[in-house]
């Protein structure tokens, strides 16, 4: 039995399908009692995601929002219908990244201005976007939870830009894990082995890269959302009270390797 997360309200940003990583967080937030409240980045979303809760979560009383975080004013609108229906929320799960197909493959150094600025909006300026719209509905204090990668910390090949934004998505939720720890407000990172998902779709040689998991991390095979969704669970949950600003790595240990 998980340790109870009833009465809790979660927003979890970033489910596009069944293989999203925010859908693993989902489940198994759901799994241990919690409300969840999800948030798309369009309305050609909507349906999608609302279908796939209504089939595969049940006895929820979810809500939706739609919420394109390059927007301010639609993370401002967001957040306050988000106040105005439920009051208070207990967490955030951040799950949302974004680079041009072009970016994402020969030499870093090639990255246009345009490319490298669209890629640190949307995957890393957004957390603190969004943590500063939630804070005023974390009064019970709260658990902000993002999604990073080892390309942020290591140089992996044909990630490029998207590296440079998550080195600055962990560096801002160190920060933020900062300003908000005086109202209980704890703000941590995990960073995922390689999943396939949609963003993972037809970008890099993914093959490759899982077989490489599989012959080097101490675990021998790549990591399941399910098991994302465990940690973040394990986040959002007073089980981790004590900790804030950590970047917890559910990759089957492949970042201890050299
Ligand atoms: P998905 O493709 O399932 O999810 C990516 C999400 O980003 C989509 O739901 C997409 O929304 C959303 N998004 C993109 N642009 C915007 C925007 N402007 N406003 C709001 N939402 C937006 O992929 P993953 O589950 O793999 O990705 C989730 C997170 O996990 C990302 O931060 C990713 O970097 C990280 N990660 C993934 C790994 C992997 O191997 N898959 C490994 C390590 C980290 P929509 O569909 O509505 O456009
Ligand atoms: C080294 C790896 C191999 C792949 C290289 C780069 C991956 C970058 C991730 C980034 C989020 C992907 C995109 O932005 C894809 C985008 O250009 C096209 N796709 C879309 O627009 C779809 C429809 C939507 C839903 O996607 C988004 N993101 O909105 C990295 C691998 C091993 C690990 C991964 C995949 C890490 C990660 O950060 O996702």
């Amino acid at each position: 039995m998980k340790f109870s997360l009833e009465g809790r309200t979660y927003v979890i940003m970033g489910v596009a399908n069944k293989r999203s990583i925010a859908w693993g967080i989902a489940r198994s937030l759901h799994d241990a009692g919690a409300r969840l409240i999800f948030t798309y980045a369009s309305e050609r979303f909507e349906k999608s995601v609302k279908d796939l809760v209504d089939s595969s979560l049940e006895e929820h009383n979810s809500l939706f929002y739609e919420c394109d975080v390059t927007n301010d004013d639609a993370i401002d609108q967001t957040f306050t219908a988000i106040k105005n229906d439920v009051g208070v929320i207990h967490g955030l799960a951040h799950c949302i990244a974004f680079a041009n197909k072009e970016e994402l493959k020969g030499e870093y150094m090639n990255a246009s201005r345009e490319g490298f600025l669209t890629a640190h909006n949307i995957s890393a300026y957004s957390l603190t976007a969004v943590a500063k719209a939630a804070k005023p509905l974390m009064t019970d204090g709260g658990s902000i939870v993002t999604l990073t990668y080892l390309g942020g910390e290591k140089v992996v090949e044909n990630y490029n830009v998207m590296g440079v934004a998550k080195a600055s998505l962990d560096a801002s939720m160190r920060y933020l894990a900062s300003d908000l720890g005086k109202y209980n407000i704890r703000v941590n990172a995990i960073s995922a082995g390689p999943i396939r998902t949609l963003s993972a779709k037809g970008v890099g040689d993914f093959n490759k890269i899982l077989k490489e998991i599989e012959e080097r991390a101490p675990l021998r095979r790549p990591v399941t959302q399910e098991e994302v969704g465990d940690t973040a669970y394990y986040l959002m949950s007073d089980l981790s009270r004590g900790v804030t600003g950590e970047i917890i790595h559910v990759d089957s240990g492949f970042s201890i390797i050299g």
